[in-house]
């Protein structure tokens, strides 16, 4: 690490090449990863072979809450994870992690495209972050090796790995559950040894993390769907030229849409592996309205402060429609 983000530090600021460090939880090929490499390839196509990227896949240069307090002191330059374990940094970012903030996954493309995506990528500059582009991420669901989970009731006593995320720790707390915040690394083991019943995902991560294989119910109760996001250390930002600073965003919003189509493909493929060759059972019928009533505490809970109240409502405003 220190290594390869040694020729960061000793450059006068917009003077000569420079080799980004990036890293990400998921293994290489899961869209998160495809997009950060697609980034980089753009950026040294604009600048000529100056700044180019380095991706870290697999979680090798820490997992996520490791990872992140890295990047906010410069070791790493670009840091792609989940809203969740940021909100510990910073607290503005657990507002998209309510549960059903979002009413599909086209309503929070459209937020993230709009003014409360803005607000949130402007909010991570007091903490030492330069928010670059929201990936999608899906929507989360529950699956467990005890039984279906139709019903908040159904939750009752289950351990349940969560994120490190106070919103997530509230939430399975609220539908009964037992939240037991641990590294996604970790996550697989905890499921063979019994560690924990169970824990919370989206398709594609269920199938790339072989939880699927640990588990025999998945329950697409869809209560989360909050987006990725891609950071840059503000130390790294800093000692870009205003010119190396419009490459990097521009690099970051072309390479939204190239997620986009690898994610939906992405979706499609994991559901599909998993539908037709585990012996996962897949529940669909479930009572959305009694999980919407029983976490509604935990909105309460989380937006106290005007500026939490204000980001929620332009969120829900925000209009799906193309
Ligand atoms: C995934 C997300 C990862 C990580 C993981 C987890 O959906 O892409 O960044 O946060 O969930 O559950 O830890």
């Amino acid at each position: 690490m220190a290594a390869s983000s040694a020729p960061l530090a000793g450059c006068e600021r917009g003077v000569g090449p420079r080799r980004l460090t990036a890293t990400d939880t998921h293994p290489d090929g899961y869209p998160t990863v495809e997009a950060v490499k697609f980034l980089g390839k753009r950026l040294e196509e604009r600048t000529g072979g100056r700044l180019r990227v380095k991706t870290y896949p697999g979680g090798q240069l820490g997992e996520e809450k490791d990872a992140l307090e890295i990047t906010v002191f410069g070791g790493l330059d670009l840091n792609r994870l989940n809203l969740a374990p940021l909100a510990s940094v910073a607290p503005v970012m657990a507002v998209p992690t309510l549960p059903f903030m979002f009413r599909s996954i086209a309503h929070m493309r459209a937020a993230m495209d709009g003014a409360p995506g803005q607000q949130l990528l402007d909010a991570l500059a007091p903490h030492g972050l330069k928010g670059l582009c929201f990936y999608d991420s899906g929507a989360r669901s529950f699956y467990n090796t005890k039984r279906p989970i139709r019903t908040p009731a159904d939750m009752e006593g289950l351990k349940i790995r969560v994120q490190t995320s106070d919103v997530f720790v509230a939430l399975v707390s609220a539908l009964g559950g037992n939240a037991t915040p641990m590294s996604y690394g970790e996550v697989y083991q905890a499921l063979v040894q019994g560690v924990v019943d169970g824990a919370e995902n989206n398709w594609p991560s269920f199938e790339s993390s072989r939880h699927f294989e640990a588990v025999k119910f998945y329950s697409l109760t869809r209560h989360v769907i909050a987006p990725e996001i891609l950071l840059m250390s503000m130390r790294t930002w800093n000692k870009l030229s205003d010119e190396d600073r419009r490459h990097v965003r521009e690099a970051a919003s072309e390479s939204v849409p190239y997620m986009r189509r690898l994610w939906d493909a992405r979706v499609a493929a994991s559901r599909n592996r998993i539908l037709t060759e585990s012996d996962v059972e897949v529940i669909e019928d479930i009572d959305h309205d009694a999980f919407v009533a029983a976490v509604r505490p935990v909105w309460d809970r989380f937006l106290t402060s005007p500026t939490e109240q204000n980001l929620a409502a332009d969120i829900q405003a925000a209009s799906a429609a193309p």
